[in-house]
């Protein structure tokens, strides 16, 4: 090769390694293109210059707009306890002097849409610009992982808290980016739904489904229906003590998640995946008898008796408390595995549900069989595991959640040495989690079918955080990507070195995730596989 060819050759993979924004970045930062972020913005142009967070800065936010006043209030609780700085979030009706940050609203860029972000870092200050304060929120998100590592301690670390310059312009691929969490099979307390909220918020997921109802049990009050929760909620998988949210813990889960822009979508399984419910009112069942409480994890056996007037009084006391504390567009049927519900109760039960959800004002949302029934427009079929159900879907002319168990669930083990996890749909490693297009992964459902991409956390296994986290982490971070960046900028090698840049955060966080060896991790060794 004549040493032209080969010094062009250098400059073509130079050129390459820069575009995939390897994350070779220096400290103090000079490169904001070179920055670790997940999910990977939509545009990022470098500056190289730096400004400084300093002691006496504020957070300016423009005045009379209580959401843009929230988003402000939100970033001051995350820069603040690690700087240690008194961000005061002050109003203003113009642009504040320099060396501040800004937050303000600006609908000029209509492709932002309502998430999306315009985020700008000069030597002289932080101005971040969305149209909606969702997407200040978005942006702040951005800012977050921009700050060193340590901005995510919750006690003052003495570091200069410097940034690279330049822009940033951002907005998501997919309307709807979300996460499940099952409450149900093992339950989990407000902190710790707390704490999920939190991961989703880094990387920008903007919908948290929770599984509040299952055979082992019933986690939100129901006023009119008490026993659910008495009875219902009194266990779980394996015989602990399980437990459930009272109406107001449940709103505060609500506002913690609207804060950060997430919306919840509660989910009552029925049919089928109904012996808790069965075991508290035994007028739901075929024989008015109550079966025991269920503790293990079959699935499939259990289901309302769908010919019973009372089950419809059932359903609508449910939906109508439900509907009145989400102020979310969503409710979830469930319909999954109703196996010993036969088709022709089946589907006129999920049809009767639809008019009873369809009189609360929300969407309804269901798992993949629901599209046996004739569906009311707007439905979204969330696609789990069977292509034919969701294309059944979008001929009656709905879109669907992209779900499928073979990449989306994340109670699958990585390899078949996790130490929890499930394997039934497939083994999960990071990479493969990462590696797939929810336009692209099953025939007949198109980018225009598709309303966006849940990925979900089934507790049949789990038990507590420490479970949590080490089957979300590392994957979780992958379907923020998934659903907020183009595919086309998605790429399994240059991701595995931003997710391996995201360690440091992990460990301060305290996160116990999963050091799994396909990931280009940072500095440090991980972590041993516990
Ligand atoms: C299938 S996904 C289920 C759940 C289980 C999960 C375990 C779906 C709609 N139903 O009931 O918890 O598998 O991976």
């Amino acid at each position: 090769m004549k040493p032209s060819a080969l010094s062009s050759l250098a400059l073509l993979s130079s050129f390459i390694i820069g575009i995939l924004g390897s994350c070779n970045q220096s400290y103090p930062p000079t490169d904001l293109s070179a920055e670790a972020l997940i999910p990977i913005p939509v545009s990022v142009l470098s500056d190289g210059n730096q400004f400084q967070l300093r002691h006496d800065m504020n957070i300016y936010v423009e005045a009379g707009n209580q959401e843009v006043a929230l988003a402000g209030e939100y970033l001051a609780s995350i820069l603040g306890p690690a700087t240690g700085f008194d961000l005061e979030v002050e109003e203003t009706i113009v642009p504040p002097p320099k060396g501040q940050i800004y937050l303000h609203l600006d609908a000029t860029d209509r492709e932002l849409g309502k998430e999306g972000y315009v985020l700008e870092i000069t030597d002289s200050g932080i101005d971040l610009k969305a149209p909606d304060a969702a997407g200040l929120t978005m942006g702040i998100a951005t800012l977050r992982q921009l700050l060193p590592p340590e901005i995510e301690s919750q006690t003052i670390q003495d570091i200069d808290w410097m940034l690279s310059t330049g822009t940033i312009r951002d907005y998501p691929e997919y309307e709807y980016r979300g996460a499940m969490l099952d409450v149900a099979r093992h339950f989990f307390p407000v902190d710790v739904v707390k704490r999920y909220i939190d991961y989703l918020a880094m990387y920008k997921f903007n919908r948290l489904h929770l599984h509040l109802s299952d055979d082992q049990g019933w986690r939100i009050e129901i006023r009119s229906w008490p026993r659910l929760t008495t009875i219902g909620g009194s266990t779980e998988v394996g015989g602990g003590k399980g437990g459930f949210y009272t109406q107001d813990e449940y709103k505060q889960i609500v506002e913690y998640a609207r804060i950060r822009h997430i919306m919840v979508v509660p989910e009552i399984d029925m049919p089928g995946h109904t012996n808790a419910a069965l075991a508290s009112y035994p007028e739901l069942n075929f024989d008015n008898r109550s079966p025991e409480l269920y503790t293990g994890t079959e699935v499939g056996f259990s289901t309302l008796c769908t010919t019973r007037e009372v089950v419809y009084q059932f359903v609508e006391d449910v939906i109508g408390e439900l509907a009145a504390i989400t102020p979310g567009d969503y409710i979830h049927i469930g319909g999954d595995e109703s196996h010993v519900t036969p088709m022709e109760d089946y589907i006129p039960f999920i049809e009767r549900v639809q008019d009873i959800v369809q009189a609360t004002g929300k969407t309804i949302i269901g798992w993949d069989e629901i599209a046996h029934a004739k569906l009311v427009p707007g439905t979204i079929v969330q696609y789990w595991e069977e292509g034919d159900n969701a294309r059944k879907g979008i001929d009656q002319g709905v879109r669907v959640l992209m779900s499928p168990a073979t990449k989306a669930y994340i109670d699958m083990q990585y390899d078949s040495t996790s130490r929890i996890g499930l394997h039934w749909a497939a083994y999960i490693e990071v990479d493969e989690a990462y590696n797939w297009d929810p336009a692209t992964f099953e025939e007949g459902i198109s980018r225009d079918d598709i309303l966006g991409v849940e990925t979900a956390l089934w507790a049949e296994t789990i038990t507590d955080l420490k479970d949590i986290d080490y089957l979300a982490f590392p994957r979780l971070p992958g379907y923020g990507e998934i659903g907020w960046s183009p595919a086309a900028q998605r790429d399994w090698e240059d991701y595995s070195q931003r997710l391996g840049a995201q360690q440091d955060r992990f460990e301060i966080m305290g996160i116990g995730y999963y050091p799994s060896d396909r990931v280009s991790w940072g500095s440090k060794a991980p972590s041993p596989n516990e």
